[in-house]
Parts: structure tokens; C-alpha cells; sequence
């Protein structure tokens, strides 16, 4: 149900869903009845109600609902193609698409589309560990070779110790450096290497040349087909202690320790924790702040006063 919701773009059920599916693996003895379930903090009625479905019948009527006409599955479809939303999804649907085969040949896709329909397995295989590691050593080399001083670190469910991953999140950073001299060094010089070596097969989602602060596109390694999803993200050497944080996550820690910061009267970003936030009617930020800290992941936790959390810790 919480992917389901994700694909429709329903954040908050996709939340309450995967705060319930983490609540339910922390406990310690088998959950059978409705009660037990809604005993736990995070699960009301409603879930508590599946909970019991699921043990009782070993399936769960909404979610075979969800995929019952064909209208239904092909906009799951649709929307687990890279670079499709669900209002693109949609007027497929709409206008009798179905099938992958229906898009590469009666729809309009863009270049990116297409890719996303032309890789479509390769894109949705999880990346085991070992593989991730790869690309990264890949990249590291093009970067050093570049610029010897800077260090490139693997974010995202690799850095939570994840045994597989959805894409590969490389950070490339070296202290004292901005983001200006990051983007130059990537866009000129180790992009443009990795496409000749036959590294990197595609560019995807790329900001526009000034701006922007990450590449996204697609990399095999050299005696494989399957190509992985990848994101350079380049991150001024101050910024890399709230950088690791957001780009660590998860999406659902990431929310709850900006909660938190927003309580204490400061602003948590993937730039820095900033204090003296001022927050008008609905606590819309009215402005910036100053900056207490960037630079060290560690500092933000004992500033916010939250016991230092190891990524490993944070699946929440
Ligand atoms: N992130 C976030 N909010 C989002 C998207 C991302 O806070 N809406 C942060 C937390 C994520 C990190 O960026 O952990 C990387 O995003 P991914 O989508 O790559 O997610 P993961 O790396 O955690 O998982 P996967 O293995 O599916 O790639
Ligand atoms: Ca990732």
C-alpha cells in the first residue's frame, strides 16, 4: 500500500504507511489482533484493521483493489517509468495506452521518457552493494584525476548499510571548495570522460550549466549491460556535515530531525542548521536565519541536542 501511495503521489498515506511498516518491525512479539496492533504508537483503527485482514486471511482487499481493471495497472505502469508523473500517467490512460510497447510507439515521450521506457528493467532491479561501490570507485577516479584534493562519498541506503539500492547517490565535495569550482569540475571535465569511456550513457536530469548543484543520468560498468540510476551531487566543502545528513535519510528521518529543528526555533536544510529563524502565521519562514553549522555532521545532532544517530540507524 505505501508504494502504491508513493506512485500516486499521496504523501501522507505513503507516510503513515511506512511509519506503521517501522513501528510493526520494531516490536518484539507477533502481532495478531486488531487490538495488539492498535495498541502500537503510529497504528490507529484503520491500519489496525488491515493488520488483522493480513493475519486472518494472508491478503488484503484493498490493495488486490488497487490493481484491479486494466486502467488501474497500467497507471502503476506508467508511473514506475523514470521521468513520469502521475499527470502524464493519466492522459496515457486516458487515451487507451497500456503497455510499454503502446508508449514507445504511439506516445510522445520525451528523451528522458524514453530512456526511462527503453531501461525500464534495468532501471527498477535493485543494485546490489558491491555494485554500488563500483560506480562510486569509477567516479572517484575521474574526479581525482581532476582535481586530486577532492573526495567523493556514496549517500543515500548504501551509507544506511542497505544490502541492495534503488540508485547510486554520490556526494562530491572537497573542503574550502564551492559549489561553482564542483559543478565546473563535473560538468567540464569528468562527465565528458566518463560518457567517452563509455562509462556514463546518459544524461537525464541535468540543471542548466550555471546553476544547479547536481547531475543526474545513467552509468554501467564496463562488462555489463544493465544501467544503473546515478546522482552527482556537488556539495561546497562547508555544507557536507548537513549534506550527509539529508542525503543519508531517510526521507522519513530526514522529515522528523527538520520537525525537530523547525520546534527549537531552527531551520535544518541540506545546507546548513540555521538559528534565529523568524516564522509568521502558519510558520511560514520569514527569514534565513544564520548559520550555526554546516560543516560537521556531527555538531548539528549535539546542537539540536539528539544523541548522535549512525546512518545505520536512521531506516526509520
Ligand atoms: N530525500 C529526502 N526527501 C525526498 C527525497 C530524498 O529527504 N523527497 C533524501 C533522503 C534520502 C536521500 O535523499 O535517503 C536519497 O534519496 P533516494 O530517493 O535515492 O532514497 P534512498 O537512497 O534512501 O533509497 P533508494 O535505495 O531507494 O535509492
Ligand atoms: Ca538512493
Amino acid at each position: 500500500m505505501a508504494s502504491y501511495y508513493e506512485r500516486t503521489a499521496d504523501h501522507w498515506r505513503t507516510i503513515s504507511y511506512r511509519k506503521a511498516i517501522s513501528a510493526l518491525r520494531q516490536q518484539t512479539t507477533h502481532i495478531k489482533t486488531k487490538a495488539q496492533a492498535l495498541a502500537i504508537q503510529g497504528i490507529g483503527e484503520r491500519l489496525a484493521d488491515k493488520i488483522e485482514e493480513i493475519v486472518t486471511t494472508g491478503r488484503l482487499q484493498r490493495l488486490e483493489n488497487t490493481s484491479l481493471t486494466p486502467e488501474d495497472r497500467a497507471l502503476q505502469l506508467f508511473l514506475s517509468v523514470y521521468g513520469v508523473g502521475i499527470a502524464q500517467a493519466s492522459r496515457w490512460v486516458a487515451r487507451g495506452l497500456y503497455t510499454l510497447e503502446d508508449l514507445k510507439t504511439k506516445a510522445d515521450l520525451t528523451r528522458n521518457q524514453r530512456i526511462g521506457v527503453e531501461r525500464y528493467d534495468d532501471f527498477r532491479q535493485r543494485i546490489p552493494r558491491e555494485e554500488v561501490a563500483a560506480h562510486e570507485e569509477i567516479v572517484r577516479q575521474a574526479v581525482q584525476e581532476g582535481d586530486p584534493d577532492m573526495q567523493t562519498i556514496i549517500a543515500g541506503s548504501y551509507r544506511r548499510g542497505a544490502p541492495t539500492s534503488g540508485d547510486i547517490d554520490v556526494i562530491i565535495t572537497k573542503p574550502g571548495a564551492t559549489v561553482e569550482t564542483i559543478r565546473s569540475l563535473v560538468m567540464e571535465t569528468v562527465v565528458p570522460k566518463l560518457v567517452r569511456q563509455g562509462f556514463i550513457k546518459a544524461s537525464l536530469a541535468t540543471s542548466s550549466r550555471n546553476e544547479g548543484s547536481k547531475w543526474h543520468g545513467a552509468s554501467a560498468l564496463p562488462d555489463r549491460d544493465v544501467w544503473r540510476r546515478i546522482d552527482l551531487l556537488f556539495v561546497p566543502g562547508d555544507e557536507i556535515g548537513a549534506a550527509l545528513l539529508y542525503f543519508t535519510g531517510n526521507d522519513i528521518f530526514n522529515r522528523s530531525i527538520r520537525l525537530l529543528a523547525s520546534k527549537k526555533g531552527m531551520c535544518l536544510n541540506q545546507h546548513g542548521l540555521y538559528k534565529n529563524v523568524l516564522r509568521g502565521a502558519q510558520r511560514v519562514k520569514a527569514n534565513q536565519g544564520c548559520l550555526v553549522e554546516g560543516r560537521d555532521e556531527r555538531r548539528i545532532f549535539e546542537i539540536l541536542g539528539v544523541p548522535w544517530r549512525p546512518p545505520e540507524h536512521r531506516n526509520c
